[in-house]
């Protein structure tokens, strides 16, 4: 079994201070969230950004500025920036942060209902030009799947060529309009992907931490962090995205699985530099 990669989430499009004040907004604030989920062993930093009264960006220059404030203090870490932003961002608007020639970012593979009011869209169409910034760049996409039929357009994609590269994908489940958060529905997902394929999972809510022990027990990876989650247990705030990290590495801990320095993770996931 590969060593265990944890993507820190730290904050999202749709989370606020209001849900938990850890939630950054601002530079110093992502700096910090981004430090102590590394301290604590996530090799990867899912990033979203927001101006500092917390509405959610894509714009390049934040992206800019914030990629370089973290990687001045943990200038090793991976840094994936969204490209699926806020719902109702342009497909241009979204793709910004691409234009900092990132080693990854997301690509998000079908579009959901996503909550009682939204959709997030991403057309085919969408997914292709995506896909193909991507390519020209050399940036690895992590195909963010919500659903088992975003895999299949996602393996359909990768058959035409057009997903090239190795495979990652990342489940995320519980999104209100997506799959479910069950052992059941994880199960499915899992057996889905390729046996070339490596996968994280990233659980709402309540099914973040279910979920990461099962990805553990089974060889995947894992995502927590804020966007997803903001509860160390029922009813508990946690303190920062560093503890819901320090909570995945006791969980490996004690299920004998290692975990990936970025380094490490690199080798995993087999990321190219960017030339
Ligand atoms: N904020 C969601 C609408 C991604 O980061 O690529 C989309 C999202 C996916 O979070
Ligand atoms: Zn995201």
């Amino acid at each position: 079994m590969d060593k265990l990669i944890i993507t820190a989430a730290i904050c999202g499009a749709e989370v606020l201070k209001e849900h938990n004040p850890a939630v950054p907004y601002k530079i110093e604030e992502y700096v910090r969230e981004a430090k102590l989920a590394y301290e604590a062993g996530a090799s990867i930093i899912h990033l979203h950004v927001r101006w500092d009264d917390g509405t959610p960006t894509q714009d390049r220059d934040r992206f800019k500025v914030i990629i370089d404030a973290i990687k001045a203090e943990v200038p090793d870490v991976i840094i994936q920036p969204s490209t699926g932003g806020a719902v109702g961002m342009t497909d241009d608007e979204r793709l910004q942060p691409l234009e900092l020639r990132p080693e990854m970012a997301t690509l998000d593979c079908g579009t959901l209902n996503f909550g009682p009011e939204d959709i997030f869209v991403n057309t085919e169409k969408t997914i292709i030009y995506f896909a193909e910034r991507m390519n020209e760049i050399g940036t690895m996409p992590e195909i963010e799947v919500f659903d088992k039929s975003m895999i299949d357009t996602a393996l359909r994609l990768y058959k035409k060529g057009i997903i090239k590269g190795h495979m990652h994908f990342d489940f995320v489940h519980g999104v209100q309009g997506g799959i479910g958060g069950s052992l059941r529905d994880f199960t499915f997902m899992r057996h889905s992907i390729p046996d070339h394929a490596t996968y994280t999972v990233a659980g709402i809510g309540r099914f973040e931490f279910p979920l990461a022990m099962a990805a553990i027990i089974d060889g995947g990876h894992v995502r927590v962090g804020m966007e997803d989650n903001v509860f160390i247990s029922k009813g508990v705030l946690a303190k920062s995205n560093g503890e819901l990290v320090e909570k995945v590495v006791r969980m490996a801990k004690e299920l004998g699985r290692p975990i990936a320095n970025p380094h490490e993770a690199r080798e995993i996931l087999k990321l190219k530099p960017i030339k």
